[in-house]
């Protein structure tokens, strides 16, 4: 019998496989016809087709005739596929889901969804990344976008938020300019999805104001392990008003259940070749076997006086309020539990719009949040193409609303009735309700109209610091390397040094690692900022991704490669401990075809070596029979498959006879306790124990920067 993995894929494929008749047609190929059971196909106009395969024709080898108003239809359509394209967060993947109220938020806020404790909002969730294309890859290091839209039965709530709690400008006016800078340059074309150009940093080192966020950028944050393992935050502060009117500013962020969990980067580069859709594949696995990942809503709540007194401006969108200054209180959880039935009417054309408030929650005066507010309802006419994009299903509000907006492209629900404007005489139609609907803070406003950047967002380099104090030795690391990286791809010497410039405002050791490993003789003289940076902020814990990993493995996967002849006990042993913990397993052999076990049993292979590189999973296992360990070592995929696992601190089981491929591989030398020797249920037990802390970093240390 063939071992069962809880790998997704081939159940989701079987619970594909429709009922569908397949037969050969006069070439010999092959086609389906309308049985019993199957809809006949129809134009547009639903007149029914007599043939799909061959176009209307003046004799067999003759001229096509433009009378063929079905081949002339279909390939009409067909041309006008495509719409344009995000003009950022391209590549995106969405799901459904709905969102849980917990009690507590109701005295701070009026918003429907958090006043009925238990009730279920539906939701849908857009994750993307920043600069690639819709066809870019998913390990680009980029900002990730974590989009939700919550369907309140006092209107739709969107909080487009990112996997990153700051952003690179403090003002709208600058969007164009960052995300120009990081797209392909326009004389070339190129680099697809990637910061590490000449223009991105040349805008970069010349915008102080962008050191915070370049820190989460270049930090593991830009290279997830999986949409399911990282944080959401909303960026701005917002305000939340109650039934009297009272204001209070808030935070919000979307805290995994499932803990966090990065790539390193030569394991980002090598995903990117090996499954360029590792997230969406990811997340479409996760929700297809019931795994449904689920997030806290977290808020932190502060008041005028606070905002008063806090070291920096609560409007300036550059700037964390640390978790240890105000708690973040969870209030609701998000729990994603349905896919999309398609790709393109639901998370292509879903169109989020941080304008998009209920009554309860109300804007701040953070200038990004105030552009952004028009730019989410312009671009979507680009996109989407009309004015009523609101009427697609899942736009749509899914609690009753009544207005007189009408007519437009492809309006497909119009005014009933003589009345189309208010007030009227016919005692017909909607009207406004002032207590009922959505009202603004009635904060007084005065100053005079200019140009100017307030004082208190002057401060560029505290927090970027505070970030870098808060990560792990191994954390910290990353970051540097991964400015090496960035700026190594720099090709005008005078941006590396700018760059390495305002790093000294930051943390001089760092600035030195970058400058030593880029090959610069000297350093320069720090850059000049608006206001000295501090170094009296204390690290944050919540800042690091290491320092909040998950607590078990569930939700993780391991790549097991398997030749004939390994031991069928020590696979199911550690098959079971596995499932066990909730994590789920994938086998690679040889051939596709799969490999026979030593009791006799076949296992199904889900990948072939080459398709299948250890990057692809949290942890492996090499459960290799001696013949096997024989066949492997003459393969580069196979030397591959454990060289990168154990370069990327994984953990690796193993039977006695993987010992030749280590050798071949040459770790054999280097081996530590993150490589374990499996020989029955109870090390297969260990091993997976040992993998909850997903990585040994010590391993890293013998790699010098
Ligand atoms: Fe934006 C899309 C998040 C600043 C203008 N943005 C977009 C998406 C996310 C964000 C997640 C994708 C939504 C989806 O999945 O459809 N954007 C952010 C965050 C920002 C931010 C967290 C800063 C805190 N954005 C920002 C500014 C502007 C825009 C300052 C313009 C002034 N963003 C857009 C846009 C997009 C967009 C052009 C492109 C597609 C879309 O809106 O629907 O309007």
């Amino acid at each position: 019998m063939a071992r069962k993995s809880k790998s997704t894929s081939a159940a989701a494929l079987e619970a594909r496989v429709h009922d569908t008749v397949l037969t050969r047609g006069n070439g010999g190929e092959l086609h389906q016809t309308a049985g019993e059971e199957t809809p006949v196909l129809t134009t547009a106009h639903g007149v029914p087709v007599s043939d799909d395969q061959n176009s209307l024709k003046a004799g067999t080898r003759g001229p096509v005739l433009l009378e063929d108003f079905h081949f002339r239809e279909k390939i009409f359509h067909f041309d006008h596929e495509r719409i344009p394209e995000r003009v950022v967060h391209a590549r995106g993947y969405g799901a459904h889901g709905y969102f849980e109220a917990y009690e507590g938020l109701a005295k701070y806020t009026k918003a429907d969804l958090f006043q009925r404790p238990g009730e279920k909002t539906p939701a849908f969730v857009r994750f993307s990344t920043v600069a690639g294309s819709k066809g870019s890859f998913d390990l680009a290091r980029d900002v990730r976008g974590f989009a939700v839209k919550i369907y309140t039965q006092e209107g739709n709530w969107d909080l487009v938020g990112n996997n990153i709690p700051v952003f690179f400008i403090q003002d709208a006016i600058k969007f164009p300019d960052i995300i120009h800078s990081v797209k392909p340059e326009p004389d070339r074309g190129f680099p697809q999805a990637q910061s590490a150009h000449d223009n991105f940093w040349d805008f970069i080192s010349l915008t102080p104001e962008s050191m915070h966020m370049i820190m989460w950028t270049m930090s593991d944050r830009a290279i997830p392990r999986s949409f399911r393992f990282m944080e959401g935050f909303g960026v701005h502060t917002f305000r939340l008003l109650n039934e009297e009117d009272k204001s209070t500013f808030v935070k919000f962020i979307w805290k995994p259940k499932q803990g966090l969990q990065s790539v390193v980067w030569n394991e980002a580069v090598k995903i990117n070749g090996a499954d360029p859709d590792f997230h969406r594949r990811d997340l479409w696995n996760a929700i297809q076997t019931g795994d449904y990942p689920e997030w806290e809503l977290c808020v932190q709540l502060f008041d005028q006086d606070f905002a008063d007194t806090f070291d920096f401006d609560i409007l300036d969108p550059t700037k964390i309020i640390p978790e240890e200054i105000i708690a973040p209180i969870p209030v609701g959880r998000l729990v994603l539990d349905r896919m999309p039935d398609n790709f393109f009417a639901e998370t292509e054309q879903v169109a989020f719009m941080t304008q998009n408030v209920p009554p309860g929650i109300d804007f701040s005066n953070d200038p990004l949040l105030q552009g952004r507010n028009f730019s989410y309802l312009d671009t979507q006419i680009k996109r989407l193409g009309s004015t009523n994009f609101t009427h697609l299903p899942i736009n749509a509000p899914k609690c009753p609303f009544h207005h007189f907006q009408q007519d437009g492209h492809m309006a497909q629900r119009n005014p009933v009735g003589r009345a189309n404007y208010q007030p009227n005489s016919w005692d017909a139609g909607p009207r406004e309700d002032p207590k009922r609907g959505h009202r603004a803070y009635p904060e007084a406003i005065e100053g005079a109209k200019t140009r100017l950047r307030a004082e208190s967002f002057a401060d560029h380099y505290s927090q970027a610091r505070q970030f870098f104090d808060s990560q792990t030795v191994h954390e910290q690391k990353h970051i540097a390397m991964a400015l090496t990286f960035e700026l190594s791809k720099v090709e005008t010497p005078v941006i590396r040094e700018r760059m390495v410039a305002h790093l000294l405002n930051i943390d001089p050791g760092l600035a030195e690692t970058v400058a030593k490993k880029l090959g610069m003789d000297e350093l320069p003289e720090p850059a000049d900022a608006a206001v000295a940076p501090r170094d009296d902020l204390p690290a944050s814990d919540a800042l690091s991704i290491i320092k909040n990993g998950p607590e078990s493995f569930a939700g993780r996967k391991v790549g097991i490669l398997v030749t004939d002849g390994c031991d069928a006990a020590l696979v199911d042993q550690l098959g079971a401990a596995l499932e066990g913990e909730g994590a789920t397993f994938e086998f690679i052999a040889p051939k596709i075809g799969g490999v026979t076990a030593s009791d006799g049993t076949p296992i199904i292979a889900h990948h072939m070596i080459d398709g299948g590189p250890s990057v692809l999973f949290d942890a492996v296992a090499v459960l290799i029979s001696e013949e096997g360990a024989d066949l492997l070592i003459g393969e580069a995929a196979a030397r591959d498959f454990v060289a990168d696992a154990f370069a990327h601190c994984k953990f690796i089981a193993h039977s006695a006879a993987a010992k030749p491929l280590f050798a071949k591989a040459g770790i054999l030398e280097d081996l530590d306790e993150g490589v374990m020797l499996l020989e029955d249920a109870a090390t297969a037990t260990e091993f997976v124990k040992a993998c909850r802390s997903l990585r040994l970093w010590a391993r890293e240390d013998a790699t010098k920067l």
